[in-house]
């Protein structure tokens, strides 16, 4: 079945692993089968809801759109694009924001994380995040949205959101109601120095994480220097429960090879973590340095990545533009 594929990555820099197994190889994925409609978002409105510097804000919309094309999205196939360049998708923000009880985003577990003791001062844009990537969606007639688990209940919202919109205004199947497009396994990457924790950009120690932008000698440093326990690696995966971090090795090492984790129990059960962490090393230095090497190689090429975007902005623009002029007129304008 041909599938309309929306997803974004925001650009605030340090691009790592979390999002390349959660989010982006999945993009690659869907980009490859001819069937599919892919539009890939660098979501710059997104990043702003934390204060950016607007050199590194440039700099970082540049590269991660070097990310999705050293990863193998062709953006022959696919439309990239940056969102503060398609207006519909704050005004439809707007529209949204307008008929989203305030109870619905108070469930939010990311503000809640993200705006941490002072909620206070959080922006009130962290606040309506979620309402704007529901606008990003549903302006493109979206059937399926590719994102790691951590974002389940924002999709959730997204969902809801395209329901009341349609039934308040009458207006059945107007905004599609998409379906969320999530790993089973392992879609949820954690931390190399807390099991418990999700591997993020924003986490202060680069060591919780390996970028894509990572040397070799970084990613095998970082490999070696992952948390672990003193139990040697078990033959079954009920004995992984209560061992985070050896679950969240094996996670990686099975998502990264393509395999399923009782193959990597079978390869690693009985031994110790250093053969578990020699062996990750490897996968990962053949499989995540040929895309450092590649976003190198893109990032000085600005005249290719800018024109990249500004063809994915004409084709962005001519799909959320009529969408957006539709929904108005629904509104009554
Ligand atoms: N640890 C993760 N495991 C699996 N998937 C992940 N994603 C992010 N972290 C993990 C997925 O990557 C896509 C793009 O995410 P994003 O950059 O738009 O924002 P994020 O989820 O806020 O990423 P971070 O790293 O967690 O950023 P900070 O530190 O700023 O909060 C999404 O599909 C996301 O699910």
């Amino acid at each position: 079945m041909s599938k309309k594929i929306f997803s974004g990555v925001q650009p605030t820099g340090n691009l790592h692993l979390g999002n390349y197994l959660g989010a982006i190889k999945n993009f690659v994925d869907l980009n490859n089968d001819d069937q599919n409609k892919c539009i890939f978002c660098v979501v710059d409105l997104h990043a702003i809801t934390i204060k950016q510097d607007k050199h590194e804000l440039r700099n970082n919309i540049r590269e991660t759109t070097a990310t999705f094309i050293a990863s193998g999205i062709d953006p022959t196939k696919s439309i990239i694009f940056d969102q503060s360049k398609v207006h519909a998708h704050a005004e439809g923000a707007w529209f949204l924001s307008c008929m989203a009880p305030m109870g619905w985003l108070n469930r939010m577990t990311q503000f809640k994380e993200k705006a941490g003791k002072d909620k206070e001062k959080a922006s009130i844009g962290l606040y309506i995040y979620p309402i704007l990537m529901a606008s990003d969606i549903l302006l493109y007639d979206t059937t399926h949205v590719p994102v790691g688990e951590d974002q389940k209940q924002h999709l959730e919202l997204t969902r809801d959101l395209a329901q009341k919109f349609n039934k308040d205004f009458n207006c059945e199947d107007f905004l599609r109601v998409p379906e969320p497009l999530i790993k089973k396994h392992f879609s949820r990457i954690m931390s190399l120095k807390d099991g418990k924790k999700k591997m993020s950009k924003s986490d202060p120690s680069d060591f919780s994480r390996i970028n894509l932008t990572d040397t070799k000698d970084e990613i095998v440093n970082k490999i070696k220097k992952a948390k672990t326990d003193s139990l040697p690696i078990p033959y079954e995966d009920q004995k992984l429960k209560d061992r985070p971090e050896a679950e969240n090795l094996l996670g990686i090492y099975s998502s990264i090879s393509d395999q399923n984790l009782d193959k990597s129990l079978e390869e690693f059960g009985g031994k110790n973590f250093s053969d578990l962490k020699n062996q990750l090393a490897e996968v990962l230095l053949s499989k995540i340095s040929p895309i450092s090497d590649e976003i190198k190689k893109l990032i000085n090429d600005y005249e290719y990545l800018d024109k990249v975007l500004a063809d994915g902005v004409n084709k962005a623009e001519e799909i959320a533009g009529k969408k957006i002029v539709e929904m108005k007129k629904i509104i009554g304008f």
